[in-house]
């Protein structure tokens, strides 16, 4: 036996009293993890030299943990063996839970950031909140979305140190917390870089108050204990919105305080008490403004504890911190209500009025008079990206095109005073994770043509170009691809009961629901695509099985409404004979990072049709690419680099771009569309003719009036669902009629496999550390 194998042995028998043969996989999952702990612990205690790069986000969906770490510690074959020599599956661990501390490509790029930043050296530690709770689970009644609550830590938490030690005090107007951090190894591949997420978890000061559960007071003997665990006791299921509450408020500063506090302290036991060199030390970036609050809760760490005055302060504050930007839909950006902000935050409101009088002293210099659009503090609200941009040194956006809209259109007049501030850092994904640990075989084929250092250097990916045009390469990519079909068949049958077609062209979106989107018009598109082959219009279509995956905010009615409509597409098509050997639909449920891992390798098209203008980036569509699917989609968001470095004719590319829209935004009329084209009305018709039906919930006609008729927040069809219906029918069938030809398909998806190189988080955290943080 090798030590790692001995080692789990021994854990088993120390934790568990059990051996390999008796253990449940609970057992097993603590006691592999636990032996790969004591493996990097030496590691991990190194001290970080030099400067020191803060991930603060609200958000790390890290997935599932295991394999990832085995892998990058070199120790998931030793562990298939002994798993296998015991007689046991080695994908035991698939029945642990996924751990779901984020939304969706927010939280998911923070965890790709993590695993890029150890693998290269770079001394990054992330910072966060433990949820007790993390994305609820999706299931469905009906067709209808139902919500349960994600216990994650029902399987244990062997990742994760508790720090009782470093454990810190958050105030609050009407509270007082600990915030006690846990911290997890964030292992680079190798091994040999070990850096550090440090998640916060909230507990009371006094979790017990015996005198009044002596007077029979009992829920209030444990009410400061309640009150205390609310603060990070659920992950708001919001992507991309403004929840708006008050809790959500304690949230951000509890974090925010809590890190800066121990950042702060650090610096301390480092360098002293001298803050002047703080930002010599320490880069912090902001993902999203979830955490800006921590621009004013550094001021006064640096005002009250270091005694500075308030513009050598913001000094090192602007030259510690850096913001991105994730999003451009106006409901995202954070303001909160003034007297909210001052009730639950007192101690730390003074220092954004400080904030807002520098910059109007600011803007009168600059003799900017129409000071509305600019002040932090304006109407009773308190805006947090103004607050952001203003005392930050960078602001980036997440892909060419996002940058370039935050620069001329969502922000113009901040990018006018400062243009200096504003530049683009296009996301990125670990090859790690979304290709040598979800593809295997395909990762195999790589290595065996261009050798394995595209695991650590992704630009190496080039040099499968060549065998695009190798016939025999060609075929084995086929053959690869056909096994993760088949594995990902397997995968579903057992967790939805579905049967695949495994002949089919796989072709999948997945993603949050959200209007903009566009999961409706892909649902439309199939409806047309039924329709046509019933009515013998559509000839020769190759066998298609169309994947859905996609949460809905609970509070999101037209998202529910939209998932709903996409059941009973399922049904129809599903169980009409007439068209189900040529079509099939199907909605994954419960869609997230493990589901992602088995879906991604088995597509051969990756939808990405959200409205031109509408996603930031998009990191699925990189996720598709690496793993030879095409990109069926719009000009947005990274597709536009993506298309531009594998070929627009390796790709299917559709729709209006943003130029098109600016022209008609104004005049733009879908009943126009729906009055004259049949295909169009017949679709949208099936919302209201008994085609399919809502249950009585009245969602699909909102779905049809929010087409036709816009709502009191809306004009009608807000994303030109209807304006880009043909374009990306006709988009659709020109993939379904490429893919017969097998060998030309298997080529353009190698072309965009070996033009994949840059858009690895290595390369995009790279350019963080060059360009932002200048580690
Ligand atoms: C999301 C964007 C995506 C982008 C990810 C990561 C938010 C607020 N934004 O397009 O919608 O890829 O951020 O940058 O979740």
């Amino acid at each position: 036996m090798q030590p790692f194998q001995e080692a789990i042995v021994h854990k088993l028998r120390e934790m568990y009293h059990t051996d390999m043969k008796s253990a449940t996989t609970k057992q097993l999952y603590n006691a592999v993890s636990q032996a790969a702990m004591d493996t990097c612990r030496d590691t991990w205690a190194q001290p970080v030299q030099g400067k020191t790069a803060c991930y603060l986000s609200a958000e790390f969906l890290l997935g599932r943990l295991i394999h990832s770490n085995l892998m990058n510690l070199g120790l998931l074959k030793e562990t298939e063996d002994l798993l296998n020599s015991a007689g046991i599956n080695p994908n035991v661990f698939e029945d642990v839970e996924d751990d779901a501390l984020g939304n969706g490509g927010l939280g998911r790029l923070a965890a790709c950031f993590l695993d890029s930043a150890a693998t290269q050296g770079i001394p990054l530690m992330g910072y966060g909140i433990r949820y007790r709770y993390g994305l609820f689970k999706q299931r469905f009644a009906y067709g209808y979305q139902e919500e349960d609550a994600d216990d994650w830590l029902a399987w244990g938490d062997p990742w994760s140190v508790r720090r009782e030690d470093q454990k810190v005090r958050v105030n609050f107007g009407d509270q007082s917390v600990w915030a006690v951090p846990y911290d997890m190894p964030i292992i680079g591949y190798g091994g040999k870089v070990v850096n550090t997420l440090r998640l916060w978890q909230a507990e009371a000061i006094q979790p017990f108050n015996f005198r009044l559960f002596n007077d029979q007071k009992y829920q209030e003997a444990v009410q400061q204990k309640n009150d205390a665990e609310a603060i990070s006791a659920v992950l708001y299921p919001n992507d991309d919105t403004d929840a708006g509450k008050r809790l959500r408020l304690k949230q951000q500063y509890f974090f925010s305080s809590a890190s800066l506090q121990s950042i702060f302290a650090d610096y301390t036991a480092k360098c002293g008490t001298d803050y002047s060199k703080f930002a010599e030390q320490y880069a912090i970036q902001l993902n999203d403004t979830h955490p800006t609050v921590s621009i004013p809760e550094l001021l006064r760490l640096l005002m009250t504890q270091g005694h500075m005055g308030f513009e050598p302060a913001f000094q090192v504050v602007q030259k510690t911190f850096a913001y991105t930007n994730h999003t451009i839909m106006a409901e995202a950006l954070e303001k909160w209500n003034l007297s909210l902000f001052q009730s639950v935050l007192p101690e730390v409101y003074p220092y954004v009025v400080m904030i807002q009088n520098r910059l109007s002293n600011e803007l009168v210099k600059k003799n900017i008079t129409e000071t509305g659009k600019y002040n932090i503090i304006q109407d009773g609200m308190i805006h947090m990206a103004r607050m952001a941009i203003y005392s930050t040194h960078s602001t980036n956006g997440v892909a060419k095109i996002h940058t370039e809209i935050i620069k001329h259109s969502a922000l113009p007049e901040w990018y006018a005073l400062y243009p200096e501030r504003f530049n683009n850092k296009t996301n990125g994904v670990t090859q790690r994770r979304w290709l040598a640990l979800c593809n295997r075989e395909l990762a195999d084929f790589i290595t065996e043509r261009i050798g394995s250092g595209w695991v650590t250097d992704f630009s190496q990916m080039s040099r499968l170009k060549p065998y695009a045009e190798d016939q025999s390469s060609r075929q084995r990519f086929l053959e690869i691809k056909q096994e993760k079909k088949n594995q990902l068949a397997d995968y579903m049958y057992r967790k939805d009961r579905f049967g695949l077609n495994t002949s089919n062209i796989f072709d999948i979106q997945v993603k949050r629901l959200h209007e903009y989107k566009r999961q409706l018009l892909n649902a439309f598109s199939i409806l047309d695509m039924y329709f046509g082959i019933k009515d013998g219009r559509i000839q020769g279509f190759h066998p298609t099985t169309f994947i859905f995956g996609a949460k809905a905010a609970p509070g999101y009615y037209r998202a529910k409404g939209i998932i709903k409509f996409i059941n009973e597409v399922a049904n129809l098509v599903n169980y009409d004979n007439a068209v189900n050997r040529r079509m099939q639909v199907i909605f994954a449920s419960n869609y997230n990072v493990s589901y992602a891992e088995k879906l991604i390798p088995a597509a051969d098209i990756s939808e990405q049709i959200s409205t031109a203008g509408t996603e930031a980036s998009g990191t699925s569509n990189m996720k598709f690419m690496m793993n030879g699917a095409v990109t069926l989609g719009t000009y947005d968001g990274a597709n536009i680099e993506i298309v531009q470095n594998a070929g627009e004719e390796n790709n299917y590319i559709f729709g209006a771009r943003v130029e098109d829209l600016d022209k008609i935004k104004d005049t733009y009329d879908p009943v126009k569309l729906y009055e004259k084209e049949p295909r169009i009305r017949r679709v949208v018709d099936t919302l209201i003719d008994g085609t399919l039906t809502d249950g009585g919930s009245g969602w699909f006609a909102e779905l049809y009036d929010s087409l036709l008729k816009g709502a009191s927040w809306h004009k009608p069809d807000n994303y030109y669902l209807l304006l880009d219906f043909l374009p990306y029918c006709d988009a659709r069938l020109q993939a379904n009629h490429d893919y017969a030809d097998r060998q030309a398909f298997a080529k353009k998806c190698l072309l965009n496999i070996a033009a994949a190189g840059p858009f690895t988080s290595d390369r995009t955290i790279r350019q963080y550390a060059d360009e932002i943080w200048h580690i």
